[in-house]
């Protein structure tokens, strides 16, 4: 039996900034599964020590527990960018996003797994569809996402009902197709931007319920600057894709093994 393709089979991506209080937590949580996953943190040189915590884990979770580590706070879609091309770099078919907070259940990644292996190209983790759910968020936040999602629906025509979610699972084919250099945005809206280029690449995108819940520990980086880049973002999606060339460029022409890391990683991790 090859035992190898088991274990590049599925990696969990975790981008985390000032998350010492759920990380440790949070990574027992998803290898107690005993579901073959790996794990791969991103961490923006938190000032909490984040990364010294999942250093201290290596020897307990050797060859499972990974870590790469940028200079700054470069943001939520870059972080996951950097996982995507180290994912593809090492081969695992089935790549997840998740937060470190909790706010996504571990035990949710199975069905989001399942998903993909069924046939779709994208699960995503879904709160609006039948059988999701929000746990404890504020009114006023729930009203935001759901308005978001509504917003990005009208404008987009892309048939998700949940399209700020960011519990999802690509499975390697879908990555590999995405020029990430055409990725611009940051926040909610690189959720969206991810979801629509594989939409417009034509890759099947299933959504399965999860129960979302506000995190317990720990600080949100929710700020006003990424619901502006939501807003704005989704207006200049559907404005790019009404020309031919956008399929153009969110495609990937170059070979699968190239990994490119964008300039401003370079120029900050001094590469
Ligand atoms: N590497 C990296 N991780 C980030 C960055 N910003 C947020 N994160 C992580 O991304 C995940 C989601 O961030 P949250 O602060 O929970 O944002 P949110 O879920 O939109 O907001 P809340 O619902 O209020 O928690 C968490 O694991 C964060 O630690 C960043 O700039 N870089
Ligand atoms: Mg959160």
């Amino acid at each position: 039996m090859n035992t190898n393709f088991i274990e590049l089979e599925k990696l969990v991506i975790i981008p985390t900034y000032n998350e010492k209080e759920n990380i440790e937590a949070i990574i027992a949580a998803v290898f107690d599964l005993q579901q073959h996953y790996h794990i791969l943190i991103i961490d923006d040189g938190s000032p909490d020590g984040t990364a010294q915590i999942v250093k201290s884990l290596f020897t307990i979770y050797p060859n499972q527990l990974f870590l790469e580590e940028r200079k700054g706070k470069l943001g939520l879609g870059t972080a996951y960018i950097h996982g995507f091309k180290w994912a593809i770099q090492k081969g695992y078919t089935y790549v997840f996003e998740m937060d470190a907070d909790f706010s996504h259940s571990p035990a949710d990644l199975e069905k989001l797994y399942l998903g993909c292996k069924n046939g779709a190209g994208v699960a995503v983790g879904s709160r609006y569809v039948k059988g999701g759910a929000v746990q404890n968020w504020p009114a006023n936040r729930i009203a935001l996402s759901k308005g978001a999602s509504l917003y990005t629906r009208i404008i987009t025509w892309m048939p998700i009902i949940d399209p700020t979610a960011g519990f999802v699972c690509y499975k390697k084919e879908v990555l590999e197709a995405i020029n990430f250099d055409s990725i611009n945005f940051v926040g909610y809206a690189f959720q969206i931007e991810m979801k629509f280029a594989a939409w417009k690449l034509g890759f099947k995108i299933t959504e399965v319920p999860i129960t979302f819940k506000d995190r317990t520990k720990g600080a949100s980086k929710m700020n006003k600057g990424i619901i502006k880049e939501g807003v704005v973002g989704v207006l200049k999606l559907r404005w790019q894709s009404l020309f031919k060339s956008y399929r153009k460029k969110i495609a990937n022409i170059e070979s699968s093994n190239g990994v490119n890391f964008t300039k401003q990683e370079i120029l900050l991790e001094g590469k």
